[in-house]
């Protein structure tokens, strides 16, 4: 099978403005190439970080999706997660790992709670206790270090070296078996990703641009599952993950403050 003939199921929130979860993991993986099948988690008028937010939850929904899979025998080969908002969207994303997997079937789960050491609005401590457990039933994961900090119980720092990021890793490991891929790692003024799998880390590790800007997460997670589909290395997608995120970084204006300019870098792909 080539890569590009795995279908991926994408579940995660539909937020109608501010370029996150499905309206960036849905572009980015159908123009890599991969046909993409989405799960929304909850429709919101927008994302979090606005003043404010209309929330629906789509729990009720889903039990009604999967019965009418289950007749039309669907399974995906690739399963992405990103911000799901309630334990209860946990299980049921246990539920389709178990009832429409593939063959070979991969599993990359993006935490998506917190950042700059703090939660995103509507979660807590339960949450995050939650997603410890749902992660072991991840073959990749790719929490920023905010959420690597909280899941595993770590103080946040904005200042460490490598041996702070080593621990984090150490303590991911006990919680799953997944290769951990730690973004926003800040090391020696450059920034970047920390990979470790069975026991050995690797650092992708490039410049770091002035500001930040929300959905860069998701960016990162879509071109990293494409890009890893493709190449089957985890340098290799992280590094064009983040020098992706760079370039949209580079298209963002000052005034665009609310996400991630990504559709131009997209288009550029494309010629
Ligand atoms: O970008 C992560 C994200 C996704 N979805 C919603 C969010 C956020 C971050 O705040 O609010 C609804």
């Amino acid at each position: 099978m080539q890569s590009t003939d795995k279908k991926i199921l994408t579940i995660q929130d539909l937020s109608c403005v501010g370029q996150c979860s499905l309206t960036v993991a849905l572009p980015i993986l159908s123009a890599y190439g991969y046909e993409t099948c989405v799960l929304p988690t909850a429709v919101l008028s927008n994302h979090t970080m606005f003043k404010k937010w209309s929330y629906l939850d789509l729990t009720s929904e889903v039990e009604n999706i999967y019965s009418v899979w289950k007749e039309n025998g669907f399974a995906f080969e690739v399963f992405l997660l990103g911000y799901l908002g309630k334990q209860s969207l946990m299980q049921l994303a246990e539920r389709a790992f178990d009832e429409f997997s593939a063959e070979g079937r991969l599993i990359i789960i993006d935490p998506v709670f917190a950042d700059n050491g703090k939660l995103y609005g509507g979660f807590d401590m339960e949450y995050v206790k939650a997603m410890a457990h749902l992660i072991r039933r991840a073959d990749i994961i790719v929490p920023n270090v905010t959420e690597a900090c909280f899941l595993t119980g770590t103080e946040y720092k904005t200042e460490y070296g490598r041996e702070y990021v080593e621990g984090l890793l150490d303590a991911l490991s006990k919680l799953t078996g997944a290769t951990a891929v730690v973004t926003g790692v800040e090391l020696g003024g450059m920034i970047g990703e920390a990979i470790r799998r069975d026991g050995k880390t690797e650092y992708v590790i490039g410049e770091k641009l002035p500001g930040c800007r929300h959905g860069t997460g998701d960016i990162f997670a879509s071109v990293f599952t494409a890009e890893y589909l493709s190449s089957n290395s985890l340098t290799a997608a992280a590094g064009a993950a983040s020098a992706f995120v760079q370039d949209c970084l580079r298209q963002t204006p000052e005034s665009h403050f609310y996400g991630t300019v990504f559709e131009k870098i997209l288009r550029a792909q494309r010629r």
